[in-house]
């Protein structure tokens, strides 16, 4: 035992009496306990050690092929009122959620051990950062969160003897059964149960459960925010950096912006790009009145399909070392791994995730689950910021919200002021592809990119969101939009993207800085067209201003779009907001 703090032991107790595990062993996170669990997974089969030289440190790990994502439709939040869990999550009255898992639980790890992980969301002692607690039954899990959180007897230490604010997260494999599979969160219970799943969103606890789930609803009482957002620092030559947190669906290339490399035109100048964190940002007001923002996670659980040298060279060499792969493929020639995207040279002598021989030469089937993984070590990231571990986290300038939209969203623009960019984050959407299945260009909105990860009433969360903007006054981040994705006629992107994003959050930045114009559209502002650098791009003015155009035949649309989406949350919907659309359509005439 690592602590003596009664709330802990009592509950740990409760969970033993429950599920009957053989032995329990709590994580201490020495490398002499981890070495050992790890020998015993590579004995079991659950992990494969891959090359020392090429992949030090590194493991790869196949799922079953039934349990490779996060499973929305089984994810609950089990507040004790419904109307608390709001119109877009599943919700369950808690006393049966508990009744209905307690015998899936009862005698679950008989033959079985169960690990107890205590683990630290932010750097630990910060003030911003939070306790938890993981009981499972999978070593894979006990793996991974050393790498995703700070976890071993630190954390208890952070704890103290008395406190009761700890996350309680439950985990087992169970059967990995689909049809019994469950993520289910008590929110006014800090409680988090988790049944036949191994996948990571679903059982690394301390990710998408507590760090944005349950955080979100502390956040709320507590005064602070719980984001699914990047954080990122742009240095100028100066040496001055400044912080930026970005909001996006996924497949919007939010890693990828994280840890974005600079165009020449800026690297030469000596601009650097910093990544604080790549998924989750935890918000708090300073002693200075302004935003600080740090990184709940320790690691980068990254999508592994299309990461390679040009579209993220940083994420590909964090996953050079001490990294877990997930339903990639294993090159049996030199005991590496593959995805599709990483190059242009499949192994011909290798495995799929499914565990099957694969010749990439000649298979027309992928190798890698297109949602195979990476979990990797932020402190092998080459653009790692020198503020990861600060304690009082980074003050941010900006928030941008973002989504793929064909032609209604702009490059770029900026909110008219706080209360108008909660409006723009809370109508932010995605466009279906035609790689998805389904009609093409329907919208999906996802507003703040929350909505699988918001563990309240979403109504409630605008209002929350609105209160923050109060307290922090003049001293708020500015809000903007972005749109990487326009297309022209013959659906081809417009934007080059990746590094050359930069060149936007240039002009953010300047925004912020007062140092750059605007010009006032019916949205927002906008940059002048030649206020986007463009030095070093084959694209000429028209081209910026096209991608500038704002459509108000479109936005008509997407007004109504917006009244139809807004009439889910009833008479939770902050007023403010419907003032916000009222105006737009105003402007819009
Ligand atoms: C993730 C997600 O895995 O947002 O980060 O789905
Ligand atoms: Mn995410």
């Amino acid at each position: 035992m690592l602590t003596n703090n009664k709330n802990v032991l009592n509950w740990v107790d409760e969970m033993v009496a429950l599920c009957k595990p053989d032995q329990v062993v709590w994580i201490d996170g020495s490398e002499a306990q981890l070495n050992a669990l790890r020998e015993k997974s590579l004995a079991s089969g659950e992990l494969e050690k891959l090359n020392e030289e090429k992949l030090p440190g590194c493991y790869l790990h196949r799922t079953i092929p039934n349990d490779v994502a996060r499973v929305e439709a089984r994810t609950f939040i089990c507040s004790r009122k419904e109307e608390d869990a709001g119109p877009t999550n599943n919700w369950c009255d808690p006393k049966e959620m508990y009744a209905k898992l307690t015998p899936m639980y009862d005698g679950v790890m008989k033959g079985r051990t169960m690990y107890v992980i205590p683990y630290s969301m932010g750097p630990i002692g910060s003030p911003l950062a939070k306790v938890g607690v993981e009981l499972t039954d999978s070593i894979y899990v006990v793996l991974n969160m050393d790498i995703m959180t700070r976890m071993g007897k630190d954390a208890f230490a952070n704890l103290g003897d008395t406190s009761n604010d700890f996350v309680r997260g439950l985990h087992s494999k169970a059967d990995i059964d689909p049809e019994n599979r469950y993520i289910v969160h008590f929110p006014e219970d800090n409680t988090i149960w988790s049944i036949n799943s191994g996948y990571g969103g679903n059982v690394l606890l301390g990710k998408k459960c507590f760090a944005l789930r349950i955080a979100s609803y502390q956040g709320k009482n507590e005064g602070w925010m719980a984001e699914h957002m990047l954080i990122l620092g742009i240095e100028n030559p100066q040496g001055e950096v400044k912080y930026i947190t970005a909001a996006f669906p996924s497949a919007c290339g939010k890693t990828n912006l994280a840890m974005l490399v600079p165009p020449e035109v800026y690297a030469k100048q000596g601009y650097k790009v910093w990544c604080v964190g790549d998924d989750i940002a935890w918000l708090k007001p300073g002693e200075d009145g302004r935003l600080y923002a740090i990184n709940p996670e320790n690691g980068f659980f990254g999508v592994a399909p299309g990461t390679n040298e040009k579209s993220n060279p940083n994420a590909l060499h964090s996953a050079m070392r001490d990294t877990i792969f997930t339903n990639v493929v294993h090159n049996l020639d030199d005991n590496t791994v593959w995805w599709e995207g990483l190059d242009k040279n499949p192994p011909a002598n290798a495995v799929d995730w499914l565990g099957q021989p694969w010749n990439g030469k000649e298979s027309t089937e992928k190798g890698a689950h297109p949602n195979s993984r990476f979990t990797a070590p932020a402190r092998n990231c080459p653009c790692i910021s020198s503020e990861f571990n600060n304690p009082k986290g980074v003050p941010v300038s900006a928030m941008i919200f973002g989504g793929r939209r064909a032609k209604t969203a702009p490059l770029v623009y900026q909110s008219f002021n706080w209360n108008h960019g909660v409006f723009v984050g809370s109508t932010m959407a995605s466009e279906t592809t035609a790689a998805a299945t389904g009609a093409v260009g329907v919208v999906r909105r996802d507003p703040m990119a929350m909505l699988p990860f918001c563990g309240y009433h979403m109504g409630d969360y605008f209002k929350h969101w609105l209160e923050m903007g109060e307290k922090l006054g003049d001293k708020a981040p500015k809000i903007f939009n972005v749109n990487w994705f326009r297309t022209d006629d013959e659906g081809h992107f417009i934007w080059p993207g990746f590094g050359d994003n930069m060149r936007v959050l240039m002009w953010i930045l300047d925004r912020c800085d007062g140092k750059a114009d605007a010009v006032e559209t019916a949205i927002g502002y906008e940059p002048k067209p030649e206020d986007i650098n463009t030095d070093g791009l084959n694209i000429d003015l028209d081209v910026i201003k096209g991608l500038l155009n704002v459509d108000a035949s479109l936005w008509k649309e997407e007004a109504k779009g917006i009244h139809e989406f807004y009439a889910k949350f009833g008479d939770r919907l902050p007023e403010e907001l419907n003032k916000q659309l009222a105006a737009l359509e105003k402007r819009l005439g």
